[in-house]
């Protein structure tokens, strides 16, 4: 065992998960002053999508550091878990079956690191909230945990969202048609109640993955905690709070206590979205802070869109779809959302195919088990589904676009992606399959493979 679950709950603990990145030389450390607005993410993106996680010790204009990187490679991701990578949508999806099987709740404790400091006066400039992308609108919180209660059944939701900075104790969130917290927020308006809610900033994959969880796999009125309880092998701690009925992290670097005021909305945008187009302004909900909590020295966590959530929304959409398609269409294999399309837009789904016509029905199932899913392929269990040419050489040979192209029009997508205005818009699944039952000339031909060993084999240096 080498991951950090050998280290039991540490898997929890941002602070101890950055410890262990250190020890293992998977922490890039910035200790040169950096500039939050623009600077910091024009380095992170220096080491994206590599083996390493970065942490930036001096931020100007604030006493705390930053952290980004925990997720955009699932090599690093499969070595702090310590799982095969290629086992790590089955993982996931194993951790949420337990959870809806058997869930563990979490627990309320009186206290814990996040309540180590409570600031004095809500001001949220003293936190190095970064601006990423050219034209962002300002410093967005982008990798906290949102805590909320249906106002009808106390039912705890979590969930992340975007958060622009809009003043020194208001925020401005972006909440995507169909999210839950619009449903919060909705039934607090019927009440004509406020929504108070809590944001987690700086937590462990097994909180993140919890609150990453899509819809199809946690319905509303479940709550979703219990998932980071079953990752961590032990109940997830929550602290009450002194001004609403709803809880935050014990374990996470800052907690946020915030309220919605049901109507009240502020110009939010624009964001370099995970598509990598921004995010149009518009009128988006309005957040007033009304206490911030911290660690004695926390580090802030922010993530660059791009590969960081292509590994969060889309792992988690994977193993959904996975575990849809296992149960409902016989010799699914495997799936793998493309990072091409943009983490969960473009699902390549393999299988073993045992009767005719079930690669269409493999289609449909994974559309309907992910509905931001713009595209779906499927092909035969000889070809490597995370390798984009194998993908497309089963599209050159084995589809006919006559009778394996499937267009679906008019149907709910997602709104960030520029082809789906008002979440609507069209899909296309391909059936990249051979025909069935097969025939040898669909038969892949390969070299039989030869041993190295014990042979006299020179490899010039290429001068
Ligand atoms: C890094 C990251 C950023 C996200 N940003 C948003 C966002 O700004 N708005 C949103 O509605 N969903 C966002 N999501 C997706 C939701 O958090 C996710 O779909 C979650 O399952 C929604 O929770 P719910 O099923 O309880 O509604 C983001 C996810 C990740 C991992
Ligand atoms: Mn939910």
């Amino acid at each position: 065992m080498t991951g950090i679950q050998s280290g039991g709950a540490a898997i929890a603990d941002l602070g101890a998960i950055i410890d262990w990145l250190d020890r293992r030389g998977r922490l890039v450390r910035v200790r040169s002053e950096v500039d939050p607005v623009h600077q910091l993410a024009g380095i992170a993106a220096k080491f994206e999508g590599g083996p390493r996680a970065v942490l930036f010790e001096k931020i100007k204009g604030s006493a705390y550091p930053v952290f980004t990187g925990l997720y955009w490679s699932r090599e690093l991701l499969g070595e702090l878990l310590d799982r095969p990578v290629l086992s790590l949508p089955q993982y996931v999806s194993e951790c949420i079956r337990d959870w809806q099987q058997n869930p563990v709740p979490p627990v309320v404790v009186r206290s814990g690191p996040v309540r180590e400091v409570t600031e004095e006066k809500v001001d949220l400039s003293v936190l190095p909230v970064p601006t990423h992308a050219e034209l962002d609108g300002g410093p967005y919180f982008d990798a906290g945990v949102v805590i909320a209660k249906d106002p009808e059944t106390g039912i705890r939701n979590a969930s992340i969202q975007r958060f622009q900075v809009v003043g020194k104790d208001r925020l401005a969130i972006n909440i995507d048609a169909g999210r839950h917290l619009e449903l919060c927020l909705a039934r607090a308006a019927a009440r004509n109640q406020t929504l108070p809610f809590t944001l987690n900033i700086g937590v462990g994959p097994g909180l993140h993955f919890a609150a990453a969880t899509p819809a199809e796999a946690a319905p509303f009125g479940s709550d979703e905690l219990g998932i980071a309880s079953r990752f961590h092998g032990r109940p997830l701690e929550l602290i009450a709070s002194n001004i609403s009925n709803v809880e935050m992290v014990a374990d996470a670097m800052f907690a946020l206590e915030c309220e919605m005021l049901p109507g009240e909305v502020h110009a939010e945008g624009p964001f370099a979205e995970v598509t990598g187009y921004y995010a149009t302004v518009a009128p988006r909900p309005l957040v007033r802070v009304r206490r911030i909590h911290h660690r004695r020295e926390p580090v802030f966590q922010t993530i660059i869109s791009g590969g960081e959530v292509f590994n969060s929304v889309g792992l988690l959409g994977e193993a959904n779809v996975l575990s849809l398609l296992q149960k409902q269409v016989p010799g699914v294999r495997d799936v793998y959302f493309s990072h091409g399309g943009c983490g969960f837009y473009h699902a390549v789904v393999q299988i073993s195919q045992k009767r005719a016509g079930w690669a269409k029905q493999a289609l449909m199932a994974a559309f309907a088990a992910f509905p931001p899913l713009k595209m779906v392929t499927v092909v035969d269990d000889d070809v490597d589904i995370r390798d984009p040419g194998d993908v497309e050489w089963a599209m050159a040979t084995r589809l006919d676009p006559q009778r394996g192209i499937m267009v679906i029009e008019n149907v709910f997508g997602h709104g960030l992606n520029p082809t789906f205005p008002d979440y609507l818009g069209s899909k296309v699944g391909f059936d990249a399959t051979r025909p069935f039952p097969h025939t040898p000339n669909f038969d892949r031909a390969k070299v039989r493979d030869a041993s190295l060993d014990g042979l006299e084999i020179e490899v010039p240096e290429i001068r």
